[in-house]
């Protein structure tokens, strides 16, 4: 409810865009460490499948988990039907672009809009100048109207947000519902601007991953930026409650989905009970290990937190017992084909790759969509373990013994 707390990776960051080349195209993407952290939990996915839960009576169901028929309700209110799709959607991006923010304050840059529609190559990335082409007329008339929202004739065109939002989103020529308004076509108008045809990775085009490019974020943010001066000019203020609730029902949603996308994501359902009094190799001797490991780098993998990184708890409010079902023959994220922790043979756990430094050179191949973050764990600017050797081999052969669970005394 009270949004994040700063991600650690907030004081190291780089600024602006990242470039992201492939087939001798320069694309642009939000730093890395975002792109992980979005990753992590499911965010391309989750953003991908709103859109689809939107679209569930409409026949265009696009959806790697089904979720028209998952426990989600799917939303009466259906994409470009009615205007309160047109609002939803506005509160879903503001939650994400909010969201960010508060992740990276340091870097808010890049997830701010355009500050004015841009109409000239010198107001795009330079990246993107010399690809620059004119709009249509009909386009710079409805980017007028959005820059301009505040003016009397263009607030008078919509009577609420939800007729806004529906003119930003939708198709060119679709009717919005209560008004004599066409929708604009504004959002598929900048989408398609940017998109690289032989570098689609992180494309602007690409659905499942659209959310990792930067100019995702810049155009989002200018339709937020025209939803925000709209409220402003209707005298409504950025802290009521409709707003506050409205986002928070698009965060809880948009979480909801990604738990069904990934079920280790489900935040433990009882917290606040007392830990169970453990002992064996792993709660006496991993364990500690992991906790010091931890503290070095704040709390990344602690449970409950703001949500352990990757979804793995090593410690924290979590019994030994829960940790460990949640490392044996589970899935990596990050890791491609491996599993976390596979009894009896360390140098096919992608745990103990990790935190010895050696998981770059274990083959991994990515999950269609993923990417494999071979990095060493705890991160360390050196790319050196900083777990010493001696917790390296009692690791190892914790491993290799079957990584027996704890046994509650
Ligand atoms: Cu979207």
């Amino acid at each position: 409810m009270d949004g994040y707390d700063p991600h650690p990776t907030d004081a190291t960051m780089k600024d602006g865009s990242a470039e992201f080349t492939k087939n001798g195209q320069i694309d642009l993407t939000v730093q890395p460490e975002v792109i992980s952290w979005m990753e992590e939990n499911e965010w391309q996915a989750a953003h991908f499948e709103w859109h689809s839960i939107r679209r569930c009576t409409g026949g265009m169901g696009m959806s790697r988990v089904n979720i028209c028929k998952s426990a989600v309700p799917v939303p009466s209110d259906q994409e470009c039907k009615s205007t309160g799709d047109g609002f939803q959607f506005l509160a879903m991006h503001r939650h994400m672009i909010q969201s960010l923010k508060q992740l990276w304050p340091k870097h808010s840059e890049q997830f701010e809009g355009f500050k004015k529609f841009p109409t000239t190559a010198e107001e795009v990335p330079q990246q993107w100048r010399s690809d620059f082409r004119p709009w249509s007329a009909t386009t710079l008339a409805n980017a007028k109207i959005g820059d301009e929202i505040d003016k009397p004739e263009n607030l008078s065109r919509f009577p609420d947000e939800g007729a806004l939002g529906m003119w930003l989103q939708c198709f060119a020529g679709q009717a919005i519902p209560g008004t004599n308004q066409q929708a604009s076509g504004l959002h598929g108008d900048l989408h398609f601007k940017w998109v690289r045809s032989q570098n689609t990775d992180h494309g602007l085009g690409n659905q499942f991953t659209n959310i990792d490019n930067y100019m995702f974020w810049k155009l989002h943010g200018w339709i937020d930026n025209v939803w925000e001066k709209y409220r402003v000019a209707k005298g409504m203020s950025p802290t009521d409650q409709k707003l506050k609730d409205a986002v928070a029902a698009q965060c809880y949603e948009m979480d909801a989905i990604a738990q069904v996308i990934n079920p280790d994501l489900t935040p433990d359902p009882d917290p606040g009970n007392p830990l169970p009094e453990e002992s064996g190799v792993f709660h006496e001797t991993i364990r500690p290990i992991f906790e010091s490991a931890i503290h070095k780098c704040s709390g990344c993998h602690a449970a409950p937190s703001t949500g352990p990184q990757a979804g793995l708890s090593l410690g924290g409010d979590i019994s030994s017992a829960d940790i460990v079902a949640g490392l044996v023959n589970k899935t990596a994220r990050g890791g491609g084909q491996f599993k976390l922790v596979v009894p009896g043979n360390p140098d096919q756990s992608w745990l103990y790759l990790k935190v010895a430094g050696t998981a770059g050179n274990a083959g991994c191949r990515p999950s269609a969509g993923g990417t494999c973050q071979t990095g060493v764990m705890p991160q360390a600017a050196d790319g050196k373990p900083s777990l010493t050797s001696a917790e390296l081999s009692a690791l190892r052969s914790w491993i290799q013994s079957g990584a027996p669970a704890p046994t509650k005394k």
